[in-house]
C-alpha cells in the first residue's frame, strides 16, 4: 500500500518536472517565412509577409528559414532605414543560395529584403521583432498591428541593427536549460529512490 502511493506520487512528480522543463526550456523554433510560399513577390505568391510577421512569435533561439529561387531572388539582413527606403546599398549581410536560416540570436527589431530591384518595393520585405528566450517576459510588440504598407512608422524603435551586438545571451540560456535538466533529473531520481524505499 505504501509503496504503491510512493509511486504514484514519483510518477506525478515526474510529470510534473517534464512538464516545467517543457515551459521553462521551450524548443528553438524554425520560422518558415511565408509558410508554403516561401520568400518571393507578395502578388506572386500570395502572401503578405507584414501579416505573416503578426501572426507569428520570435524569441531568441528561433531562426528564420527563407526559401526562394536563387536566380530571382536574395535575402538581405538591413538596417530600419534601408528597409524603410527599399535601400541596400551597404546590407548588414547578403544570402543567395534559396535557402537561408537566419538565427534570431539577440532581441529586438531585425530587417529583412529582397534585393532584387523592385522586389522590396513590391512587398518582399519583412520586419520582425524578436522577444527573449525565457516565455513570459513582458516586452510589448511594436510590430504586432502595424501597418501594412511598405512604410512602418516612425519612431517605431531605436535602430538595433548598427553595432557588434554581442549574443552571450544565447548561451547562457542553453547552460540554464542543461543546468535545470541535470537538477530535474536529480530530482526525479531522489523521488523515484525514495519512494521504491517506502
Ligand atoms: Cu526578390
Amino acid at each position: 500500500m505504501a509503496v504503491k502511493s510512493g509511486s504514484v506520487s514519483g510518477c506525478i512528480a515526474f510529470v510534473a518536472a517534464f512538464c516545467l522543463s517543457l515551459i521553462r526550456c521551450s524548443f528553438a523554433i524554425e520560422h518558415v517565412v511565408g509558410e508554403a510560399a516561401g520568400w518571393t513577390l507578395p502578388s506572386f505568391g500570395h502572401v503578405n509577409y507584414t501579416a505573416w510577421a503578426a501572426n507569428h512569435t520570435f524569441r531568441v533561439g528561433d531562426s528564420l528559414l527563407f526559401n526562394y529561387r536563387p536566380d530571382i531572388h536574395n535575402v538581405l539582413l538591413v538596417t530600419r532605414s534601408d528597409y524603410r527606403a527599399c535601400s541596400s546599398p551597404n546590407p548588414v549581410a547578403t544570402f543567395d543560395n534559396g535557402k537561408t536560416t537566419m538565427s534570431l540570436t539577440s532581441v529586438g527589431s531585425k530587417y529583412y529584403m529582397c534585393g532584387v530591384a523592385g522586389h522590396c518595393g513590391l512587398g518582399q520585405k519583412l520586419a520582425i521583432m524578436v522577444l527573449p528566450a525565457e516565455s513570459g517576459s513582458p516586452v510589448p510588440s511594436p510590430m504586432s498591428g502595424g501597418p501594412t504598407g511598405s512604410l512602418l512608422a516612425p519612431g517605431i524603435s531605436p535602430s538595433p541593427s548598427k553595432g557588434p551586438a554581442a549574443a552571450p545571451s544565447n548561451s547562457g540560456t542553453s547552460i540554464g536549460c542543461a543546468l535545470f535538466f541535470n537538477l530535474m533529473i536529480g530530482v526525479v531520481g531522489a523521488i523515484l529512490n525514495s519512494s521504491l524505499q517506502l
